[in-house]
């Protein structure tokens, strides 16, 4: 269920420190150690767990593109692409540049394109001559020929939705109803993932249900409910919920209880920011990772937010 082979990941913009959304005033992201934590975060799926990684490129006009999470959803041999909820995010999803089309090998990137603006790469670029302009769907759709692809737009142009409010436990899709995810986003996910139930969640202040919650094992859910919003989050996930979970409180910031759970041959792995490690020890999953991703908490950005995990 949680079995990983391929990871989907996108280079930091150097917009994003200037130009990504975010709740609070904090504008002193360095973009530098931001690169660098980008990087270590790459090298945990590509060199450590030995992962297939798929590396697009930046786009600085979209400043929050390293956040894939939110554009992809994917389970099993099905990704929908989501329209995103904030308008100025939309075009992240929309046409890249592609490389020629090839298949990968295990380590090597793909460079799927630089900028959506490619009138004007094509006249001073030469090497963009050799690329063709694909969506999301489209460079998904070729590269990984095994995985359907749905379009959240075609199916329901008034549907939105985050990936970052999108938890699945292996019984049930749990759906943040945030300010980015809509309920006609829950409709389109319920017809593109049936006979899986999609189970509505109020997210209360948070910016989306993963900020409060995640999958950290199988039937364990690690939460924050350090703040009202997140409490009621919590509280919201908790009534939706039909199996049953151990629901893990982490102390500090929402960004702790927010994790990358996934299984390499069939045994558990777990990556969480360093500062929970008490916390994640005690769940006694196999391989335990300490990845410190907090320069893009100043943007809203949690561990999940970066990758896209894919089965084939
Ligand atoms: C945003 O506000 O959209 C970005 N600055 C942060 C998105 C984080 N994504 C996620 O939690 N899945």
């Amino acid at each position: 269920m949680f079995e990983c082979k391929t990871v989907i990941m996108r280079r930091v913009a150097n917009s994003l420190a200037g130009g990504a959304l975010r709740r609070g005033e904090d504008f002193s992201v360095d973009i530098e150690n931001a690169k660098k934590q980008h990087e270590m975060y790459l090298k945990v799926f590509r060199d450590q767990l030995n992962l297939r990684v798929v590396v697009l490129d930046a786009d600085e006009s979209v400043p929050d593109c390293v956040f894939v999470e939110d554009t992809v959803v994917a389970i099993g041999k099905k990704a929908l692409i989501t329209q995103l909820g904030h308008p100025t995010r939309r075009p992240e999803v929309g046409l890249l540049i592609c490389s020629k089309n090839r298949r990968l090998s295990k380590v090597k990137f793909i460079s799927f394109g630089k900028t959506i603006v490619v009138t004007k790469l094509h006249k001073n670029n030469h090497q963009a001559k050799l690329q063709t302009a694909k969506t999301m769907s489209q460079c998904i759709k070729e590269e990984f020929p095994e995985i359907q692809v749905f379009d959240m737009k075609e199916i329901d142009p008034n549907a939105l939705m985050d990936g970052g409010d999108i938890l699945f436990t292996g019984q049930e899709i749990f759906a943040g109803l945030s300010k980015r995810t809509n309920k006609a986003g829950h409709e389109v996910l319920q017809k593109v993932f049936h006979p899986l139930p999609v189970r509505s969640v109020e997210v209360d202040d948070e910016l989306h249900l993963k900020s409060a919650a995640t999958l950290a094992a199988p039937g364990k859910i690690t939460v924050f409910t350090g703040n009202p919003g997140a409490k009621q989050t919590v509280e919201n996930l908790k009534s939706a919920a039909k199996s049953s979970y151990d629901f893990i409180d982490i102390k500090g910031k929402s960004t702790f209880a927010n994790c990358v759970y996934l299984e390499k041959d069939g045994k558990g792995i777990v990556i969480h920011q360093p500062p929970a490690k008490e916390v994640y020890e005690k769940l006694d999953i196999p391989t335990r990772i300490e990845l410190d991703t907090l320069e893009f908490d100043k943007v809203d950005g949690c561990l999940t937010c970066s990758s896209v995990l894919l089965s084939v």
